[in-house]
């Protein structure tokens, strides 16, 4: 190995507590969470609220069981949802939409996340004997597959009115959505009040060990409370990680502009190397996706960059993702760069 230190650029989920989210974890007050007395978790709740400007919010341990708990608390078995077709719920979460939440996705296609209002016409039909009924509309921001892409407010405001007009729930995914807000320049809640409910994580470049949060109106929580139970989800004593939580919120967010810088300086750097195809239009916060030439096998190549001290994910055949977060360095860019144009030295490009 070449480098003394691994640059994992596999994930923001990489990122280890700091020390100070450590120690508040240490002296967290603590109490039962079932009956609502876990001070730490409150605390955090109303936080999470506070920032997404909505009534209530629910501690969830992660935020592939937010997805779903939000998914069951906004529809009916047997609804239909719009889901993007790149979407996390529709790629990676086990299909837990289907096989627990019972419900039928209808996937549209959108060039970086955000979908044309015209294409939300298909599934949303005049009412027929035949036809499931529509319930909920997900959006994603960032939109992870299409390489951490945000959606605007006003892109929101206009699927928001779409979801009004044809009484639709809306909701995000919004497990990244500081970076989103960050990159738009603009503060989480001019992003949220477009949407009914959302979830977002703690445990990506926020830091935290575990742990995400879903928000929205009192009687939304309270179904999400009771879901969460029903999946197993009940947490107790959680000030242990409510505490780090709070830290993220107050000391981690901002710092999420250094990774978006990184992922930019990144980009720009591979975007001169034969072999590597990227649209540095999208890489708009902390991810850099690329696609390699055919000729190229992206699992050598993989295992190369690997070798060098470098790991990388693959999320299709020869698309790669490169994701900045807390504890990448300049250096380590720099550094990564070069492991990078040195594992596709030698093929006839
Ligand atoms: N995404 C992970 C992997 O599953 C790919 C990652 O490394 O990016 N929504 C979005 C948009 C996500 O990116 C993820 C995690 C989740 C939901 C699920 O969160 P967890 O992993 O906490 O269940």
């Amino acid at each position: 190995m070449r480098h003394s230190h691994i640059i994992d650029l596999r994930s923001d989920t990489v990122t280890l507590p700091t020390d100070e989210m450590l120690e508040a974890a240490r002296h967290a007050k603590m109490g039962d969470d079932y009956y609502c007395e876990d001070p730490t978790v409150n605390r955090l709740q109303e936080l999470a609220a506070q920032k997404m400007g909505k009534d209530a919010a629910l501690l969830v341990p992660s935020g592939t069981q937010a997805n779903l708990i939000s998914l069951m608390s906004n529809c009916n078995k047997g609804e239909l949802v719009i889901l993007e077709s790149e979407s996390h719920i529709y790629w990676y979460e086990v299909g837990g939409v289907s096989s627990v939440a019972g419900l039928l996705p209808w996937t549209i296609k959108s060039a970086k996340g955000a979908y044309d209002p015209d294409d939300l016409k298909a599934p949303i039909r005049p009412k027929n004997l035949s036809y499931p009924e529509p319930s909920l509309i997900c959006v994603e921001n960032t939109h992870n597959r299409h390489g951490g892409t945000v959606i605007t407010a006003d892109q929101l405001g206009q699927i928001s009115s779409i979801a009004k007009q044809n009484n639709l729930k809306l909701y995000m995914d919004g497990a990244r959505i500081f970076n989103a807000a960050i990159a738009l320049k603009t503060s989480p809640d001019k992003l949220t009040k477009h949407v009914d409910n959302m979830m977002f994580c703690l445990s990506k470049g926020l830091c935290c060990p575990v742990g995400s949060i879903i928000v929205g109106d009192k009687e939304f929580i309270g179904r999400a409370r009771k879901i969460r139970k029903l999946l197993g989800g009940q947490l107790r004593q959680a000030g242990i990680i409510a505490a780090p939580g709070i830290v993220a919120l107050e000391k981690m967010v901002d710092r999420l502009r250094i990774d978006h810088e990184n992922a930019k300086l990144l980009a720009q750097k591979i975007s001169k190397i034969k072999g590597i195809n990227i649209d540095i239009n999208s890489v708009q916060t902390n991810m850099a996706t690329f696609t390699l030439d055919s000729q190229i096998d992206d699992s050598v190549f993989l295992n190369k960059l690997k070798e060098q001290g470098v790991l990388a994910l693959p999320m299709s055949k020869n698309k790669i993702r490169l994701v900045t977060h807390y504890g990448i360095e300049r250096s380590d860019i720099e550094k990564a760069s070069v492991i990078i144009e040195e594992a596709l030295t030698g093929y006839d490009l």
